[in-house]
């Protein structure tokens, strides 16, 4: 085998430094450079996580496989081969690993978990709302709204002749840079999930229900993101673009909403359902006039 070591050493040496960026961040989305500042935890988890459970995957095909060839069974033999119950030793070892290691994923899991939910102070505070199928975003700050998605009922994304998505009509949100984002996540008529592909993270919009998104994006670009949850006929067009841009060019663009008098904030009053249970809601005028 010695002849080999020194062949198959290079090879892994190359193939490991050849590790595309793609490869080191385990094939998840993004290109390749952090976007949030989650993300570089998410991705550590992801990778670290496949790594384990393929070690762990390895050593239990191999097991198999040997088992299998080693103790099959040979010309002339017949009966039972040796059982093996209550082996002590083994009974443990296959009980305490398997333990350990969920122990260990649920432990990293929950530390990241806490981390990416933990509340903090927004710089920037955003309303964002699913609605059938598109989305409403308010800048709270600001006091403006976007101006693409005024219309009651969302339109979805439209397609191009060429089968491409119009990337201009969709609805945009813009984000500064290196501040910290807090975004209000709410629904206007049934379940959606608001998911930025490249931000590693989604979470579900409930009617009724207020849900948050705590984050700072760490990199000027546009993304894409999409409604994550099965939501209706045009579910799969429910699609967003986030902008994250420089300070200065996000208040100059408040300024321009403001000044072509998008103003106010696009809140729960537009929900479709106005009448939830047990939350003291009023129904909406259109029910005490009849
Ligand atoms: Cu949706």
């Amino acid at each position: 085998m010695r002849w080999a070591a020194l062949p198959i050493g290079v090879a892994a040496a190359i193939a490991l430094a050849g590790c595309t960026q793609q490869e080191m961040q385990g094939f998840l989305p993004g290109d390749g450079v952090n976007t949030t500042n989650h993300t570089p935890g998410i991705i550590a988890m992801w990778t670290t996580a496949w790594i384990l459970l393929l070690i762990v995957g390895i050593i239990t095909w191999g097991l198999i496989l040997w088992a299998a060839i080693v103790y099959r069974r040979r010309r002339g033999q017949s009966g039972l081969p040796v059982q093996m119950r209550y082996h002590l030793p083994i009974e443990i070892a296959y009980t305490i690993i398997p333990f350990v290691l969920i122990i260990g994923f649920f432990a990293f899991t929950a530390k990241e978990q806490t981390s990416i939910e933990q509340p903090h102070d927004p710089e920037v505070e955003i309303l964002a709302y699913g609605k059938q199928w598109s989305w409403d975003f308010s800048y709270v700050q600001g006091g403006v709204v976007e101006e693409a998605v005024h219309e009651p009922a969302g339109v979805q994304a439209q397609i191009l002749a060429n089968g491409q998505i119009d990337g201009e009509t969709v609805p945009t949100l813009w984000l500064p840079v290196d501040k910290q984002v807090k975004i209000d996540l709410g629904a206007r008529d049934v379940i959606h999930s608001f998911w930025v592909i490249d931000f590693l993270y989604k979470k579900d919009m409930i009617p009724g229900k207020d849900n948050f998104m705590y984050f700072i994006p760490t990199k000027v670009g546009e993304y894409y993101g999409k409604c994550a949850e099965l939501c209706g006929e045009y579910h799969s067009q429910m699609l967003f673009k986030v902008k994250v841009v420089e300070q200065d060019e996000f208040q100059a663009h408040l300024a321009e909403l403001a000044g072509d008098g998008f103003t106010g904030e696009l809140g729960a009053d537009l929900d479709r359902n106005q009448n939830f249970p047990a939350t003291g809601t009023q129904p909406s005028a259109v029910h005490e006039e009849s």
